[in-house]
């Protein structure tokens, strides 16, 4: 029978629901499992893989939202298991089987709908089956709502029809398992800090989570029950497994979710447990990489710095042939350079940091300073330059920024790569207001830049409660199902959100195959061959992933002949 790809509409749901005496029976068919079936308070943590409607940007990586809820649960002695796949009959009957007394779903903003619909399911199973929703699409719906900009979005989530009970927006390592005791304790859960609930015909909101002080106290993330195996880099096949120490960010890039679940001020899991859990992680696991997520690593350089010695005393990286990823911004690697720190990135290198990924984001003007990136670009001037910034007019301004920014981008690329570590640069496009002129323009600046080697190319998809999403919201140009909701599928960074009027999705991979093989990016490689043979995997990696994305595309092709 055809797993259902459709929400229900809403009377069908409520005819369905008197089916939920046929759920009963299954629930009774369960219970038969439970005696047979494991034991103790079972709590199941859903992170549905999101459904593409078009070509993945190629990372897959481990679930490490409902990793840290495992993890934290799994020492409060819950018996807890973790659903990472794509919503089928599958994961159903496993969930079945599993008869969870808990379930936690764990959404962003483009499987929100996966999880919508398995929840819904689930109820129809059993409809007093108490289901938690968390996570960025669940937290920034939340922010949006409290920030004024709209609550739709919220709306959605929380409604008398709604599969899910409680809305925990924020970190919820603590919040969660204190929810789930009074959830068992029978007591009546009202609105508080960080969970929010629809109740007597209206939407009760407790806001964000307070932070989490101390990330000491906070367990390891859990890897039990999960397919490791099958979280390979699409592009390399490398086994590509994920860690997050830093939580937060200093900066306030205006189309980031960070906000949303993590408000400001970065706090960060001491470097010794760091180091611990890291190693624990490749020893058990040996992956070949290991990406650091953090949306800010170098916030504290003190905890890089003891990471790093903690690395030289036991090198992973030699012992295990680990090599690791992480993000960095332009501001740090400038702050590196200026400092004469290269001997730093030589230390990185030798303790098996291989490459750095940079949010460069955009050359458009406009759009640099809707993202408030300007706030980032200006301490990376000199006294004097920032003078002359600010004595200029609007236009000046705009053309200064962008040749400074050009000009810090490109140092950072050359800093970085004098030092053997490798850049992806991350280019956002299709952003609100930006013509296929304007994409090009950009892009074209982003293309040139020497020693690039490789880069993300997302199309931008604004997200609830994040600083652009009111923009967004009220441009009317967000995608719409025939029941005028908000088509959440549509949320995905390789086909973009946005109605722009032309064809984003197919600009994106148009432009992607240009950065591959513009003729600047042919010196490049082929120079990067001549003094680095040892880079010749991370092409060929590159462009037959190129080529199974691309397979008419003749000058993706040239390439790979190119590499012979
Ligand atoms: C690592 C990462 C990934 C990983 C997956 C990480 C994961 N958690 O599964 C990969 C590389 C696969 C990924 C992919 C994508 N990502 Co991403 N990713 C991140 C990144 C860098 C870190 C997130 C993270 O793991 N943090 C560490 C974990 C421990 O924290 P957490 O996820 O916040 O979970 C905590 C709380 O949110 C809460 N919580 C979470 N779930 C639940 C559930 C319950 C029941 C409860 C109670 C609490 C709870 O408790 C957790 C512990 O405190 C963020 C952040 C950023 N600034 O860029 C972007 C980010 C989350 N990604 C984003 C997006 C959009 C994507 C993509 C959809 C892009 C695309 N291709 O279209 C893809 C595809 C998604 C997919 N495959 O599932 C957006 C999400 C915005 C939104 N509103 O949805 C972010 C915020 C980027 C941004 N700046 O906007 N991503």
């Amino acid at each position: 029978m055809q797993f259902p790809t459709q929400c229900l509409g809403e009377d069908l749901y409520k005819r369905k629901k008197e089916e939920a005496m046929k759920a009963f029976i299954v629930a009774l068919i369960s219970a038969f499992w439970q005696l047979f079936g494991s034991h103790g308070v079972r709590v199941a943590l859903i992170q549905p893989v999101p459904r593409l409607r078009s070509k993945s940007l190629g990372i897959f990586k481990s679930p490490e939202s409902i990793q840290a809820l495992a993890g934290q649960l799994e020492a409060f002695g819950y018996n807890v298991r973790m659903y990472h796949s794509s919503t089928g009959w599958g994961m159903m009957i496993r969930l079945l089987l599993f008869n969870p007394n808990v379930v936690g779903v764990s959404t962003m903003t483009p499987n929100f709908l996966e999880g919508k619909r398995i929840a819904q399911l689930l109820k129809l199973w059993r409809p007093r089956l108490p289901i938690v929703l968390g996570g960025w699409h669940a937290s920034g719906a939340i922010q949006a709502h409290l920030h004024g900009q709209e609550s739709e979005s919220l709306g959605e989530i929380l409604n008398p029809n709604s599969p899910f009970d409680y809305v925990v927006a924020g970190e919820g390592e603590e919040i969660f398992p204190r929810l789930i005791a009074s959830l068992l304790a029978g007591k009546e859960v009202e609105a508080e800090p960080g969970v929010s609930i629809f109740r007597n015909g209206e939407i009760q909101v407790g806001g964000s989570t307070p932070r989490i002080t101390n990330l000491r106290e906070i367990a390891e993330p859990s890897w039990s029950g999960l397919k490791i195996k099958r979280y390979r880099d699409k592009r390399s096949g490398a086994l590509d497994l994920s860690v997050h120490f830093n939580r937060s960010c200093r900066f306030q890039c205006a189309f980031c979710s960070t906000p949303t679940v993590y408000g400001h001020g970065v706090r960060v899991t001491p470097a010794l447990q760091a180091f611990a859990y890291l190693k624990s992680v490749v020893v058990t696991h040996r992956p070949q990489v290991i990406t650091f997520t953090d949306e800010d690593f170098f916030a504290h350089m003190s905890w890089v710095e003891e990471l790093v010695s903690l690395l030289e005393t036991d090198n992973l990286a030699k012992q295990f042939g680990v090599s690791f990823d992480t993000f960095a911004s332009i501001n740090d690697i400038h702050r590196l350079r200026k400092a004469g720190k290269g001997y730093f990135l030589d230390r990185m290198r030798a303790v098996g940091f291989g490459s750095f990924t940079i949010g460069v984001e955009s050359f458009n003007p406009n759009i640099l300073l809707a993202y408030n990136k300007e706030m980032m670009i200006l301490p990376t001037m000199s006294r004097e330059e920032r003078g002359t910034y600010t004595g200029l007019d609007n236009d000046q301004k705009k053309r200064a920024l962008v040749t400074h920014y050009r000009k810090r981008t490109q140092e950072a690329i050359n800093f970085a790569s004098e030092h053997g570590l490798l850049v992806v640069g991350d280019y956002i496009l299709g952003n609100l207001g930006e013509s296929v002129e304007d994409v090009r323009a950009g892009f074209e600046i982003f293309k040139n830049l020497e020693n690039l080697l490789l880069a993300y190319i997302p199309v931008f998809t604004p997200f609830p409660g994040t600083k652009i999403w009111g923009d967004a919201y009220s441009s009317g140009l967000l995608p719409r199902n025939p029941d005028g909701n908000i088509d959440w599928m549509r949320f995905n960074a390789s086909a973009g959100a946005l109605n722009l009027g032309y064809d984003i999705g197919a600009l994106r991979n148009e432009l992607e195959i240009e950065f591959y093989t513009s003729s600047r990016y042919r010196r490049d490689m082929l120079k990067n061959l001549e003094s680095t043979p040892a880079l010749r995997g991370l092409f060929v990696g590159r462009f037959s992933y190129l080529g199974r994305l691309f397979p008419g595309d003749v000058r993706v092709r040239e390439m790979i002949q190119l590499l012979g």
